[in-house]
């Protein structure tokens, strides 16, 4: 065991967890029966108690490239020793222009400029900022209106919620979203498509809702739409063929900005550096975060198309050309994990590797298919979503089992409500595979 990993299993036994109000969690029934983890490399975590344990979900999606990877920590220790904090309004350093320039080579057709936050929420947010900015700069102010969609999850700024389609989320704080929303049906449809492999068959009609919310609203009252190409967090909703090809035709009809959501789906989730290539469509604006940095230190980013930074920041005729920005906007550790993480990525292939693994990931997954209460199982890429029915009365609660089973026998699920979700670092083996497989099937079918 490494030092840290020493330290922090001395820290557990005395440790009061009372203090802390923990996010997305049930407190009480988390502090009377903890989950901690200590140290974590490559594929595996260590929990406080010495075991290991598989990551089957690259943390939260992010760590693409595995726990603390050597190269990316000798980044960020040499950047904490070497600039700590340089303020970025009006002043500037390497680290983030450097980053912006790295990062751009990446991206397809004519995103080449990029924005820093700190988190996926912060991006959305300043997303929608930004697409507000374009149409008041082009003279168009009632360009105001944003498309969402139901089951989409775009982090949790007041923007994030609002056009977001979680609805405990948007009710805990129904009083005060933006006003000018509109939603798009979400394409989850296991009727039709369950047990489908890559991009189900059916729901590609589900596109033209967004011709029919123009026609109601005015298409000139409309900036922009959201979508995560992928919806990952509400349960691996995977697009209908041709879904998002429509969607674009309909924006560029209507001169609507199209944003992709890839907070989950940017660097090398599917197979390719983004969703974007992977589907063929090239959105307007595109929101990033997790995998940037390999969530070393976090870090979120808003890539635009070279025509919307012109235009902003073109037409003031002089001084500050957009009022938003954050104390740690391409702070320097977070652009120095960043650099670091796009070099790993590309040099150990990690992209490339995703995609070849993706058919053997694909069977394995699809082998649980037949196993009591499992009502669908869908892929793409190296992510799987695999659907429980849930039991009677008590919905949520059957996963939930799966999850804690699954983390006693030495593997890392993700779950919400009776679907779990499965994204692995890209590093993972195929006896890797196996073995997380292996371990959901025995919780899944303990999981009565
Ligand atoms: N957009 C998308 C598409 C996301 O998935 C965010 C924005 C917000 O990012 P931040 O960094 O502000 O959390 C996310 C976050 C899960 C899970 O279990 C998913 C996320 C976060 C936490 C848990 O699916 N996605």
């Amino acid at each position: 065991m490494t030092e840290t990993a020493t330290l922090a299993s001395a820290l557990s036994s005395e440790l009061s967890l009372e203090q802390l109000w923990m996010p997305f969690t049930a407190n009480r029934a988390f502090k009377r029966a903890p989950r901690l983890l200590a140290s974590a490399s490559g594929m595996y975590y260590t929990s406080v108690d010495g075991r290991q344990v598989l990551d089957g979900t690259a943390g939260l999606w992010c760590v693409n490239a595995g726990h603390c990877r050597e190269p990316i920590v000798r980044a960020v220790q040499e950047a904490a020793a070497t600039l700590d904090f340089a303020p970025g309004f009006q002043m500037g350093h390497p680290y983030s222009f450097a980053l912006a320039e790295r990062v751009v080579r990446m991206l397809p057709g004519d995103l080449d400029h990029v924005f820093f936050a700190n988190s996926g929420s912060e991006a959305v947010d300043s997303a929608l900022k930004i697409a507000l900015a374009y149409f008041q700069a082009r003279g168009e102010p009632q360009r105001a209106r944003f498309v969402g969609r139901l089951r989409g999850y775009h982090g949790v700024g007041f923007g994030g919620i609002s056009i977001g389609g979680i609805e405990t989320n948007r009710r805990a704080y129904a009083a005060q979203l933006l006003p000018l929303v509109d939603h798009l049906p979400h394409t989850h449809d296991v009727g039709r498509n369950a047990f489908s492999r890559g991009e189900p068959a059916h729901g590609v009609e589900l596109a033209d809702e967004l011709e029919r919310i123009a026609q109601e609203r005015g298409a000139e009252t409309i900036a922009a739409v959201i979508v995560e190409p992928m919806a990952g967090s509400t349960g691996v909703l995977i697009p209908p063929k041709g879904y998002l090809t429509r969607l674009r035709e309909i924006c560029d009809r209507h001169g609507i900005l199209l944003i992709f959501d890839e907070v989950i789906t940017g660097f090398g989730r599917l197979g390719t550096p983004f969703a974007a290539d992977y589907f063929g469509v090239t959105p307007d604006v595109m929101t990033v975060a997790k995998g940037l940095t390999n969530a070393a230190v976090p870090m979120g980013a808003v890539f635009v198309r070279r025509g919307i930074y012109d235009t902003v920041v073109n037409s003031t005729p002089s001084g500050i050309e957009l009022f938003h920005g954050y104390t740690y906007s391409g702070h320097p550790l977070a652009a120095a994990a960043g650099l670091a993480t796009l070099e790993l990525y590309q040099h150990e292939g990690l992209f490339e590797r995703a995609a070849s693994l993706a058919p053997y990931w694909a069977d394995a997954l699809h082998s649980l298919r037949g196993l009591r209460n499992v009502i669908d199982i869908r892929n793409l890429g190296l992510v799987g979503g695999i659907e429980l029915e849930p039991r009677a009365g008590a919905p949520g609660a059957r996963a939930f089992d799966v999850f804690v089973d699954c983390f006693n026998r030495g593997a890392l699920i993700r779950v919400t409500g009776d679907i779990i979700a499965l994204s692995p670092p890209l590093i993972i083996e195929p006896r890797q595979i196996d073995s997380l497989i292996e371990t959901l099937g025995h919780a899944i079918r303990a999981a009565a």
